[in-house]
């Protein structure tokens, strides 16, 4: 029930194209919450964990064809094609609607459509925007209320006149072949069915925060990003904030509540945010940071007190886990936690685990849990203008071309670079896993509309500030000759980041090459570290043969964006192509 005509005339619209049993209102509330846990008890859809050592945690199993993001079936309705560009599926708008309302037809029958408003972003800050999503499945309630502000406060703000983000969810039949994930940007719309799978589900994180987020940032000045958001304090107290772009499953959420490895005496990290960042201009020319979201929707697998202690310290309570396997105390368990693999799982697919059917708990298997619960949560989390960012960093899984770090030499160098990032494909979207592809600042699922007028935007910049964050690369995935990492990662990334503190702050060199300004090995605090210095200078080694072939696919896969891909970003392709050549025939 709201006093907002407009919400209430597209409720009404929604329940009679869906035909629902019940319409309920969510409030958010404790009670509430219990209530549909309770329900959820009853019909099987969750299992109730140890209550002694996982207070209050809960084990979702899902369709096993319904575990992760579809890009394939993920579509900008743009009026006109361009405007959504190479980087997106795109579908006209109305047969898009006509599509899926199809679908939509009679879909919530013997079900409950519940009306989620919410709001992404802390309360009372001026960046924080709101959505209200509809959906039949009682899991996305319940894990929307712990990534966002959902609730009372939320259709407040919507009542009190700000617009606001439609989404419409139906977990259909769960069937792959009537599965869409539709974004109407021009209409502020999202209408996905088919998948309960969180990124396609939780409306408020990718298609609101990131896709249709990312069309409004640029319409309007700002940026939606795929960042964590981090704070860096060291020994004498001084905090600088950092936010980094990562393609999905490469280790965002281990970063952004990286624990300080013990030579590093004095060092901590702070955690903002884990996914998403909204970046704004400030009056002092700085771009602040906030996180839209309220909590973590993690990768399971890895994480363990070795590689992320404050993860492990987050969600031993409150968490909803989804897809993981489960031990006979009925703890939850993945591949790569601590301690000896139990000898009886029962597998993400509620069979006695066998290695033959693959792992226990499914690669892209996740956690849900409050961002407040982390023991690094920072106490400007929830400040309403943010946090000022110092560095923007990018990287990507790459076991070979890219070196550990290396910083732009300017805003349009940095934005080229982001632009250039590769990874190899992960779980967090069906399809083959390992493949090297572009994904520039590892928006390529997330971004709203054309990439080259999002390169444009991101260089528009320049214009508007001379006091923009520095930009730098990173990458902790290279291998060895025998396969291995060559880097610890981890904790030990602090190490890297304490080398981009130490240049925001003009106090560490670096030296110039083609491709931007690298640290010299000895610039890299080793100490504590059982590492070769051939190997430290391996990794920041930049080889002009491999990096020539690099520039080609690289200039390969920004030209075809065609006439609208931007001078400046041709210019750098140019000019480090150049540079690239002299220094091959330099040595
Ligand atoms: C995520 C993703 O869930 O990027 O954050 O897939
Ligand atoms: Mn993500």
């Amino acid at each position: 029930m709201t006093k907002n005509p407009e919400l209430a005339a597209w409720v009404d619209a929604v329940a009679s194209l869906t035909k629902p049993d019940n319409i309920h209102w969510v409030d958010g509330s404790e009670t509430e919450y219990g209530d549909l846990i309770k329900g959820m008890l009853a019909d099987g859809t969750l299992e109730k964990l140890n209550e002694e050592t996982y207070p209050n945690c809960f084990l979702h199993r899902s369709d096993p064809n319904d575990v992760a993001r579809v890009e394939h079936l993920t579509f900008v309705c743009t009026t006109d094609s361009e405007d959504a560009g190479p980087n997106n599926n795109w579908m006209d708008p109305a047969e898009a609607h006509t599509k899926v309302d199809e679908l939509f037809k009679g879909c919530m029958r013997g079900r409950t459509m519940y009306v989620i408003p919410y709001l992404m972003g802390p309360y009372g800050s001026p960046f924080s925007r709101a959505g209200v999503e509809i959906t039949d499945s009682a899991y996305v309630v319940v894990n929307m209320r712990i990534m966002a502000r959902i609730g009372r406060r939320a259709l407040d703000h919507i009542e009190g006149g700000n617009s606001f983000v439609r989404g419409l969810h139906s977990v259909g039949e769960l069937d792959p072949e009537k599965r869409f994930v539709m974004h109407f940007p021009e209409e502020l719309m999202i209408k996905s069915i088919g998948s309960g799978y969180g990124g396609n589900a939780l409306l408020g994180k990718k298609c609101h925060a990131l896709r249709i987020a990312s069309w409004q940032a640029r319409t309007e000045g700002w940026l939606a990003e795929h960042m964590l958001i981090l704070g860096i304090e060291d020994p004498t107290g001084n905090k600088t904030y950092v936010a980094a772009a990562f393609p999905s499953a490469c280790g965002k959420t281990n970063l952004a509540m990286l624990v300080a490895p013990p030579a590093l005496d004095g060092w901590k990290v702070w955690t903002i945010g884990d996914d998403i960042a909204w970046l704004h201009l400030g009056e002092d020319g700085r771009l602040w940071a906030i996180n839209p979201e309220a909590g973590f929707f993690g990768v399971a697998p890895g994480t363990s007190l070795s590689t992320n202690a404050n993860c492990m310290h987050t969600l031993g309570r409150n968490a909803i886990y989804t897809n993981v396997a489960m031990t006979s105390d009925k703890e939850p368990w993945w591949e790569g936690i601590d301690g000896p693999k139990p000898s009886e799982l029962i597998d993400w697919q509620g069979r006695p685990h066998d290695v033959e059917k693959g792992p226990a708990a499914h690669p892209n298997s996740r956690f849900t849990v409050a961002a407040s619960q982390c023991p690094s949560y920072s106490d400007q989390a929830n400040v309403p203008q943010g946090v000022p960012i110092s560095a923007l960093i990018f990287g990507g899984r790459r076991s070979a071309v890219a070196p550990l770090v290396f910083e732009a030499l300017d805003w349009e160098h940095g934005v080229f670079t982001a632009a250039a990032v590769a990874s190899e494909t992960t779980a967090a979207a069906t399809g083959k896993v390992g493949q090297v592809r572009r994904d520039p600042m590892a928006m390529k699922p997330f971004c709203g509309y054309n990439f080259a007028d999002y390169w444009a935007h991101w260089l528009s910049f320049k214009e508007r500030s001379e006091k923009l964050p520095k930009i730098f690369n990173v990458n902790w995935f290279r291998k060895d000759a025998n396969g291995s990492f060559m880097w610890p990662g981890f904790g030990d990334n602090l190490r890297v980041l304490q080398w981009i503190v130490e240049r925001c702050q003009g106090k560490a060199d670096a030296i110039k090459s083609p491709i931007g300004l690298l640290p010299d090995g000895k610039d890299i605090d080793l100490n504590g570290l059982d590492l070769e210095p051939e190997t430290i200078d391996a990794l920041l080694a930049i080889d002009p043969e491999i990096w020539h072939t690099e520039v080609e696919d690289i200039d390969e896969y920004l030209s075809s964006f065609g006439d609208r891909l931007p001078g400046a970003i041709r210019a750098q392709i140019d000019r480090i192509k150049r540079e690239i050549s002299e220094s091959q025939h330099a040595a």
